[in-house]
């Protein structure tokens, strides 16, 4: 099958130098006036890398193209020696995807402030996973992948540093990750979500900026989440950010057409406040600079492996399983473990859509290795499979069984306000359908290899050392005390069969 990518050209490419032709920069969001405006004034264009083609239509496809090279793993064309920027590199997805990178042949750079590390330990808490400090960490990539990258610890809100680090390394591509992950961290109290919002939303903007000012034809590919739209309970399609043509808005004997607009949002914290601000900060400077970005509406990510990350104990990634950084399976799985039964919150019908680590960063591969033209906002939602939230439980609880573990399940008074009854109806083409994702991993599967790695002896300690981080104590209406249990029962003796199923579409 051709690569999905082979047909992109030049308009793709970040290495096409746009400006200083025509004003592509001030000519409007839509593709059709770009592409008129090329037929009319013959748009020639640069390219930095093959300098000696001089001026020249931007017509050459990835498969034309002697810097693109296809790689057969993927069935994907890769820009040689791509240069990209993760912002986050320390943290969970950033490490797992800087080597996955590295080992592939591309070109990393990346900023940290370690901020993540200090949350964590403000709950009293630890990667349960031990993580060696960022030196240890590069020294071992460098030994056992071979690979360098190029790391500066620096605050994202520290834009004359992090410019004069663009300035440098002039990015083809830059994954934005380096935001506050957390919902409940943006709960406890107002400096927190003072602080999630400041990092998140003014991180973002003045990254704009500078992206603007020192490397308009980077891509940037910004992590959302699917909890920027809620769960309608409607049940109406949850789209890709954006109306598809065909959507219309009937009221009264009216109708118009809502294709192009983006979809509502219905934000369920502080922190997915915060992405959705960035949503509109990175759609306007799309619209406004002819910048070029995708928005990553990315589920709730778990899981331990990549084959990268499992070549050697120095380079795991971090795993939370504390009530602020650790994610749903993440948490059931270690509180298996403990032997604490697995904490559902309220009636635990919540549905949502999930992803496995490996799984997001084949993502961001495919995602990185194929651009948006110019000027052009995308969105993806970046799911493999929507479960709901009590069911999720009995899976862990069966994976368990295979360890000699038997676990408990666990009603709690749900600490946060959202619904837990819904129904939900998700589309996610363009990832598989477009750009070649092959979902790989199951829950099941890898439930199991956090089952194999969170077992042994050193990590067991760890987990069982922060037993008392678990609890949710954080809820949304502030007050200061430990979600009430309801009930607990043993998996396999509630009817599973009823409530809302969820539908995700894939094509
Ligand atoms: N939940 C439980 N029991 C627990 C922990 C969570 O029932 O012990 C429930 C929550 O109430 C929620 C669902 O599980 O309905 C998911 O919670 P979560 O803590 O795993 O995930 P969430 O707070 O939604 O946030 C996580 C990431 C965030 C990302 C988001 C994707 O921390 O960065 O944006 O997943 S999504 O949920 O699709 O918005």
């Amino acid at each position: 099958m051709k690569p999905c990518n082979a047909n992109k050209t030049c308009w793709n490419c970040p290495a096409a130098m746009l400006k200083g032709n025509v004003d592509f920069r001030a000519c409007g969001q839509s593709k059709e006036k770009k592409r008129q405006l090329s037929e009319e004034k013959q748009v020639m264009i640069e390219c930095s890398r093959r300098k000696e083609l001089g001026h020249f239509e931007p017509t050459i496809t990835f498969e034309q193209c002697p810097e693109w090279e296809l790689n057969e793993n993927y069935n994907l064309y890769m820009l040689k020696n791509m240069r990209v920027m993760i912002l986050g590199l320390d943290g969970y997805l950033g490490w797992a995807l800087a080597l996955k990178l590295g080992k592939l042949g591309f070109k990393v750079s990346g900023i940290d402030n370690y901020w993540r590390r200090d949350c964590v330990m403000e709950k009293g808490a630890h990667t349960v996973v031990p993580i060696q400090r960022m030196t240890e960490r590069l020294r071992a990539a460098k030994e056992v992948l071979g690979i360098d990258i190029n790391f500066r610890k620096m605050d994202i809100l520290d834009r004359p540093k992090l410019k004069e680090f663009l300035e440098e390394t002039k990015p083809e591509a830059i994954i934005h990750y380096a935001e506050c992950p957390s919902a409940p961290y943006s709960m406890v109290d107002v400096d927190h979500a003072v602080k999630v919002q400041e990092n998140n939303v003014l991180g973002t903007l003045g990254l704009l900026w500078l992206i603007k000012e020192v490397v308009p034809e980077s891509c940037l590919i910004k992590l959302g989440t699917m909890g920027e739209y809620g769960a309608p309970l409607t049940g109406r399609p949850i789209f890709e950010g954006i109306f598809p043509a065909n959507a219309t808005l009937k009221w009264d004997d009216r109708e118009w057409s809502l294709g192009g607009e983006l979809t509502p949002r219905d934000p369920v914290s502080f922190y997915h406040v915060s992405k959705v601000q960035d949503t509109f900060n990175c759609y306007e400077a799309c619209k406004y600079w002819w910048l070029r970005s995708y928005d990553v509406m990315q589920g709730v990510i778990y899981g331990v492996h990549t084959e990268e990350v499992a070549a050697d104990p120095r380079l795991r990634t971090r795993l939370d399983m504390d009530e602020w950084f650790g994610t749903v399976v993440n948490r059931f799985v270690t509180q298996s473990i403990l032997g604490m039964p697995l904490t559902i919150y309220g009636e635990g019908e919540q549905l949502r859509g999930f992803i496995a680590l490996d799984d997001a960063m084949q993502c961001m591969v495919r995602l990185i290795s194929s651009p948006p033209e110019a000027g052009q906002y995308d969105v993806v939602n970046q799911v493999s499979g929507l479960i709901r939230v009590k069911n999720l439980a009995e899976t862990v609880a069966n994976v368990a069984k295979d360890f000699g573990i038997n676990t408990k399940i666990q009603r709690v008074e749900n600490p946060r306000v959202e619904a837990d009854k819904h129904p939900l109806e998700v589309i996610s083409t363009k990832l598989p359908a477009d750009l070649g994702f092959n979902a790989s991993i199951t829950f099941d599967a890898e439930i199991r290899k956090m089952f194999e790695l969170l077992t042994q002896p050193e990590i067991k300690a760890r987990i069982e050392e922060k037993k008392h981080a678990v609890m949710p104590k954080t809820r949304w209406d502030g007050v200061k005390q430990e979600s009430e249990s309801f009930e607990t029962y043993d998996p396999g003796t509630k009817n599973l069969e009823d409530g809302h199923k969820g539908v995700l579409h894939t094509k």
